[in-house]
């Protein structure tokens, strides 16, 4: 028997529509939704690969728990009924000695993180964190102070802009497929694309500039653009004396900032940055400067994305097709929206653990920051934590230092991990619960926002292949055992479903022949007479108030990146279109197209090494030290060296992968205590490595 089945990828975080064609329970194809015009059929090498992932035998194939020491790798295979019941008496007896609030749990996020929210408050603790404090963070918190919005709040029509300017946003390797898609429509119309990344990528061979910029300085490149901008008066002079507050203040904050200073700074010339604000000016409104992600591990991120977020503004791109626009909710189409699953549950009434909100004031409390709950946790203050559940989050190769985090991570009672892998954090917990591939399993229901907002549905294509669970089926059981099942009154994923559409107007059967349902047939765009923000004044804030009130000022002067110490190279990272972080280098497809990383080094810098392409070299700093491959190159800064990130596993179960290549994490040394003062994101690009030929 033949079917098609409408599912959701899930080899990455984007989790684009897809079509699987099952034959007699066997999945043999998968393509894009072309339902969905702007996904097409199109599919990533990682989307590819979803088979080859669920047919891998080195995965945990059912619940394991842990027989030695922690991360000594001696698992027993238990049945899901012993690992239940392990969890739950050990959760008990921490509940029972120091409250329900000493439970911690770290999630990627994302739109199905619904359920694991509900979960954690039934449980009574104000302690679910996502993955954020080591990617977006920075430019989260930015784009709160500017518009009183979060990241997620803006979208990008790339396909109708006239310039694209990306500040190492990588969007053709780092991808995202219908994003991917509408960019290089643009480019094929002959849209400006500037690029600016100390290393050229893939989207730098697509750009009409490029610029290599000294690393870390992108603060002092936007404060140049932002003073011609204004000297000249290349802004939409409208737009801002309508929307935005504290121009006054700006204009006499940029002044110094000259072309002439911010070439001496960024190494970009004057005549450059000057020819670039000219072409802006032509092709304003339909502008997207995109407000970085990358950019954002350094100290000063918040306020380089700040000041993109004011460029944007002083471009009037905002609510402007080929600009940026609000994502548009059910609400926007005079819909409902989906019930929440933690509707059912009572609030919890207890300060976070990690400080959001409180000791930290400006940070928003709803993802969390991990750091600051690891500095809870090592101190006990401002109160002990002892049980810690990680779903779909790999913080040893997430965050830096992994050493100092098992270190910390020791003080844990009980570590569970919710993976499809042996990932480098799953290997040192205490049970590891086996998910579903997302082939094999549904998922709770989601909203996709957007001009034509909707809901989409994950179903289930096949059979589990292993002894492994849905993550709402484990969630569910681990709740009922908890004797919270009166809050998830949900025998099978049909009921979540139906619960979740109550107020919708839609019955399940309205996904069956789309995969998703859109809640409008035109775009919607909100009137731009009438744009509201989302900070108190609700207008565009260049001087933040509120913000200021929380210790955070508005503009800051510029201050030079640390110099590499003598000998010593800024680590850079970043992505590649095979992999997601570091959970498919063991996968046997993707392995095999992309073993290892290599180091990216510049041609005179490596001459003066005597270091020749395809040398092994050795990076250091401190006491970690490895070999890699050395890749010797033009296209990368003089100070800076770079690797792609998620290599190198220490999970020897992984045979593939083991130990190939470098990890980068492990070179940031000491970089799990450093953070963006404003915004909270990790300063991982703040670390150096010498590299010597061997
Ligand atoms: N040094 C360094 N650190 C970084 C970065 C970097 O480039 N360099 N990048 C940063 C960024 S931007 C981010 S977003 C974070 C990402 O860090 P993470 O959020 O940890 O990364 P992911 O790879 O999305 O997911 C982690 C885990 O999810 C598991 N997983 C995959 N599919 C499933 C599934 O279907 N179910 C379950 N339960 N688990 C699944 C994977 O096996 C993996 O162990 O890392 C950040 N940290
Ligand atoms: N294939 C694939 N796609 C992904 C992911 C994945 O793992 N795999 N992850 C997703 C996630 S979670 C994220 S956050 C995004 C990340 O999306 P991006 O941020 O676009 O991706 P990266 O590859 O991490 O890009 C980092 C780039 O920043 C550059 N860079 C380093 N320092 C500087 C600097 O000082 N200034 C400037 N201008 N550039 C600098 C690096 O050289 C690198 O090329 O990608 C998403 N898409
Ligand atoms: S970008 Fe690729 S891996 Fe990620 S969800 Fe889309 S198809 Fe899947
Ligand atoms: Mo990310």
């Amino acid at each position: 028997m033949s079917e098609t089945k409408y599912s959701i990828c899930g080899m990455c975080a984007v989790r684009c529509p897809v079509t699987v064609q099952v034959e007699d329970g066997q999945p043999v194809w998968i393509e894009g939704n072309a339902n969905d015009s702007g996904m097409g059929r199109s599919l990533c090498a990682k989307g590819a690969a979803a088979f080859a992932q669920r047919d891998d035998k080195q995965r945990p194939q059912s619940p394991l728990i842990r027989e030695g020491e922690r991360g000594e790798g001696k698992w027993r295979e238990v049945s899901w009924e012993e690992a239940f019941a392990y969890i739950t008496d050990k959760l008990g007896a921490v509940i029972n000695e120091h409250g329900a609030r000493s439970i911690m749990f770290s999630d990627r996020g994302g739109p199905f993180a619904d359920l694991r929210k509900a979960f954690v408050k039934a449980l009574g603790s104000p302690n679910y964190i996502n993955h954020d404090c080591t990617c977006g963070r920075n430019v989260h918190h930015a784009s709160k102070s500017v518009y009183g919005m979060g990241r997620k709040g803006f979208a990008y029509d790339y396909a109708n802009a006239k310039h694209i300017v990306l500040f190492g946003r990588n969007i053709t390797e780092a991808l995202k497929i219908k994003e991917v898609k509408s960019f290089l429509k643009a480019v094929k119309n002959g849209c400006h694309v500037t690029y600016i990344d100390p290393r050229a990528s893939v989207t730098a061979g697509k750009a009409t500039r490029y610029w290599q910029n000294k690393p870390g300085s992108d603060y002092a490149l936007l404060l140049g653009i932002a003073h011609v901008i204004i000297k000249k008066r290349y802004y939409d002079k409208d737009f801002v004396d309508k929307y935005v507050n504290g121009l006054k203040e700006f204009r006499s904050f940029i002044e110094p900032y000259t072309p002439q200073w911010t070439a001496e700074e960024t190494g970009i010339s004057a005549e450059e940055i000057e020819e670039f604000c000219r072409e802006l000016n032509q092709d304003r409104p339909k502008v997207i400067i995109h407000p970085g992600w990358m950019l954002a591990r350094y100290r000063d991120s918040y306020y380089a994305s700040r000041m993109i977020h004011i460029i944007n503004a002083l471009m009037g791109s905002i609510e402007q097709p080929g600009g940026l626009f609000y994502p548009k909710t059910p609400k926007d189409a005079g819909r409902s929206g989906l019930k929440s699953l933690g509707a059912l549950v009572p609030g919890v009434d207890e300060e976070r653990a990690d400080g959001c909100g409180t000791r930290y004031p400006q940070w928003d409390a709803g993802a969390g920051m991990l750091q600051t709950a690891y500095e809870a946790l090592e101190k006990g203050e401002p109160y002990p934590l002892k049980a810690y559940f990680v779903h779909r989050h790999d913080p040893f190769i997430a965050l830096p230092d992994t050493d100092e985090q098992m270190r910390i991570l020791n003080k844990l009672e009980l570590i569970v991990s919710v993976d499809i892998n042996f990932s480098d954090t799953a290997w040192f917990a205490d049970v590891i619960l086996p998910e579903n591939t997302f082939l094999e399993r549904a998922s709770i229901l989601r909203t996709e926002k957007g001009l034509k907002p909707g809901f989409g549905r994950r179903e289930q294509c096949i059979a589990p292949l292993n002894n492994t669970k849905a993550g709402w089926e484990i969630y569910l059981e681990i709740a009922r055992r908890m004797g919270k099942g009166e809050y998830f009154p949900f025998n099978s994923i049909e009921d979540i479903w139906t619960y979740q559409l109550q107020d919708t107007g839609l019955s399940v059967s309205d996904f069956d022949e789309k995969g998703f349902v859109k809640l409008c047939d035109e775009a919607i765009w909100y009137d731009r007479d009438n744009l509201k923000f989302g900070t108190d004044s609700g207008k565009i804030e260049i001087i933040n108030e509120k913000w200021e009130a929380m210790g955070v000022p508005s503009l800051v002067p510029y201050e030079a990146p640390e110099a590499p110490p003598e000998g010593s190279f800024r680590l850079l990272f970043g992505r590649n279109g095979y992999q997601a972080h570091g959970h498919h280098q063991n996968n046997p497809l993707l392995n095999d197209l992309l073993r290892e990383n290599k180091l990216w080094i510049n041609t005179r810098a490596a001459k003066k090494l005597g270091i020749k392409d395809g040398a092994r070299v050795m990076v250091t700093n401190g006491n970690e030290q490895g070999t890699i491959v050395a890749k010797v190159t033009d296209l990368i800064h003089p100070e800076a060296v770079f690797m792609l990130h998620g290599f190198g596993t220490r999970v020897p179960a992984k045979k593939r992968a083991y130990k190939q290549g470098l990890a980068d994490q492990l070179f940031m040394k000491g970089k799990l205590r450093e953070w963006d003062k404003a915004g909270g994101g990790l300063n991982l690009a703040e670390s150096f490595v010498t590299v010597t030929p061997v």
